[in-house]
């Protein structure tokens, strides 16, 4: 049984991956921490800021954890406003989790991203294996971190996984300062106002994911068996790719006088302008079975299904 720490638990992905992982794995099996806390959480939670190494190391010693998620970081557009904080937070909260995980010999897990590619990447079916220069503080991070990850697993045997994510979706906690943030946003004010002014321009693709699959693909990867993997930090892993008239269209057919319109900005537009239009998961399928469930069409009927009970 896995005894598992998460930094960032109550963010995007945290605030549901904690709760799957408490199902899987028990409650008290599953610490969760966070700069701030919210409100009671059932089960184990500590305040943590992950650029404090000693107290990382302390809460995860103190409860004995065998693996280590760590997600604590600031997203695309963010970073993008704050390049040296993002460097100080995404990389030094990186490291002393890896530093946590060599020291008490945990498995480890972080989310790179579609961002560790670059204009000069191909764009179309983005192979596992390519060029990444990214231009942007987020994309820096995430390459960076993902050979900091293989360095910490060639170097020190620590058993760092990682996929790279494209755009997640979901309807339980919203994400903050990325630039795939519109496919979740669109969603909410398809409800509320039947219309969504776009930041993202017509014919710009972007690969997404539902979270249930990126939750389990996170599971799936941390369960493979190591003598599999031939990649490690990171897996390419996609289920979709639209752009804003797509989503919107496959809207319309549940809100069918749901409005697009288009106000562009410049900051997120460049950074998605930068990413691939679709990228190839075939490594992450070949090496561990990745599969995902949802595609635009049976996203869109559970996202409008959830949000509906909930707004
Ligand atoms: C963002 O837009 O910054 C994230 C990502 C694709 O990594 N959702």
């Amino acid at each position: 049984m896995k005894r598992i720490l998460i930094t960032g638990a109550l963010g995007q992905i945290g605030s549901e991956l904690t709760l799957k992982l408490r199902e899987i794995y028990g409650r008290d099996n599953v610490i969760a921490t966070d700069i701030r806390q919210e409100e009671e959480t059932e089960g184990p939670f500590e305040i943590l800021d992950v650029s404090d190494q000693f107290r990382m190391y302390e809460i995860a010693k103190k409860f004995r954890v065998d693996t280590i998620i760590h997600l604590a970081a600031l997203l695309s557009a963010t970073a993008e406003t704050k390049p040296i904080f993002a460097w100080n937070l995404n990389m030094g909260g990186l490291v002393n989790a890896l530093e946590t995980a060599r020291e008490l010999n945990c498995q480890f897990f972080t989310p790179s991203s579609i961002g560790a590619f670059g204009p000069t990447t191909p764009k179309d079916h983005t192979p596992q294996v390519t060029i990444q220069r990214p231009t942007t503080m987020y994309g820096v991070n995430k390459v960076a971190g993902e050979l900091l990850c293989d360095y910490y697993f060639h170097k020190f045997s620590v058993d760092t996984r990682s996929l790279r994510f494209p755009g997640l979706i979901s309807y339980v906690t919203p994400p903050g300062g990325g630039t795939t943030d519109y496919a979740v946003e669109i969603y909410y004010e398809a409800l509320r106002k039947q219309q969504y002014t776009s930041y993202i321009a017509k014919d710009t693709y972007m690969d997404m994911m539902y979270m249930p699959d990126a939750l389990n693909a996170i599971i799936q990867l941390m369960e493979a068996d190591p003598a599999q993997l031939k990649h490690r930090n990171a897996f390419n892993v996609t289920a979709m790719s639209f752009d804003p008239e797509e989503i919107a269209n496959e809207i319309r057919n549940h809100i069918p006088n749901f409005e697009l319109n288009y106000q562009v900005d410049p900051v997120r537009q460049q950074i998605a302008e930068s990413w691939p239009n679709s990228i190839d998961a075939t490594a992450a399928k070949e090496e561990w079975g990745f599969k995902a469930t949802y595609d635009l069409k049976q996203m869109t009927i559970d996202m409008l299904e959830q949000l509906r009970s909930r707004l």
